[in-house]
């Protein structure tokens, strides 16, 4: 039995009072902790971005790595310590821009990990700019005469790109959103959750109240093993006006990248004996 609190860090928090971070770090505390994972058996993994200081204000491991590798770096991590729970986190910005390739890469490896990205649909951190699921016409920092560029579509880009879970959740709707967080870290394989919320300060359009008025939890009949059905369902909203479908768009088992591995499939490489002489390599980084 494990305890949120013992997630809690001391919070010297500088996101934006309103922010939806705050939900989404609660979204994570909770459902590690009714998974059972004690925070010394878990790790999170950013970026650079507002959304990406989450590990500083959790009590487990944490890597603040560089913008837009926040999968690479996870990725080694699960690669080296297999028993570890390994959770990716970072902004659209972070995600869909920067680290593009990197997300598509990792879906298709289906790495057995979490990424959770914090869509507000905009550069929250350098104070602004239009980002990939930024809404053609809307003004920012670096549109001031509106984004000429249709956003992306995420959801789109996972499934086709092979992740085996797909969600989307929104930063109001917290019991939801635990519950896809939970039900993303017991996935074995790659799963990813894109959490719309607002960002207060540099994008007014995309509210809580905006959202509030479109979400919608996907029907209970959907049978999200079918990868046609959970397309046609990420095709249901473009970003702008409309209905916004929530919940679990697409699931399924397949093996991932570490099963094909017989190296990794044995057991954490970490806890392996290293059979060769590596001494001459490490004196040359000393
Ligand atoms: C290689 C590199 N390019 C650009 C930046 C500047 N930069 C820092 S955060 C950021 C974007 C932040 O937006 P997002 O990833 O959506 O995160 P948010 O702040 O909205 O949570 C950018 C462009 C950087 N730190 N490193
Ligand atoms: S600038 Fe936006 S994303 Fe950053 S802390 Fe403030 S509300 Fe959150
Ligand atoms: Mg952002």
């Amino acid at each position: 039995m494990v305890d949120a609190s013992e997630y809690n860090k001391k919070c010297d928090c500088d996101w934006c009072p309103g922010c939806g971070n705050f939900s989404v770090m609660v979204a994570l505390k909770n459902s590690l902790a009714r998974l059972g994972i004690k925070p010394h058996e878990s790790v999170l993994v950013s970026g650079i971005g507002c959304s990406s200081k989450t590990p500083h204000w959790m009590n487990m491991y944490g890597f603040h790595g560089i913008h837009g590798r926040a999968l690479p770096i996870a990725t080694g991590v699960k690669l080296a310590n297999s028993e570890l729970t390994v959770v990716a986190a970072g902004g659209d910005g972070d995600g869909y821009g920067i680290g593009l390739n990197h997300f598509m890469q990792s879906c298709k490896r289906n790495i057995n990990l979490t990424y959770i990205v914090h869509n507000n649909r905009i550069y929250g951190l350098t104070t602004g700019q239009a980002s990939p699921t930024t809404n053609k016409g809307t003004i920012t920092r670096s549109t001031p005469f509106g984004n000429p560029e249709e956003p992306i579509n995420p959801l789109l880009i996972a499934i086709s790109s092979g992740a085996t879970f797909v969600a989307r959740g929104f930063s109001g709707n917290l019991a939801q959103l635990q519950e896809l967080v939970k039900e993303a870290i017991a996935h074995k394989g790659f799963a990813f959750i894109d959490v719309l919320m607002p960002c207060v300060t540099f994008n007014r359009m995309n509210s809580i109240e905006w959202y509030r008025e479109r979400v919608s939890p996907i029907n209970s009949d959907h049978d999200f093993s079918d990868k046609e059905k959970a397309l046609s369902l990420a095709l249901k909203w473009n970003g702008e006006d409309g209905e916004i479908p929530t919940g679990i768009f697409y699931k399924i088992d397949n093996p991932t990248y570490s099963d094909g591995l017989p190296q990794l499939s044995s057991g954490a490489l970490v806890k392996k004996k290293l059979d060769a002489d590596v001494s001459d390599v490490l004196k040359e980084f000393m």
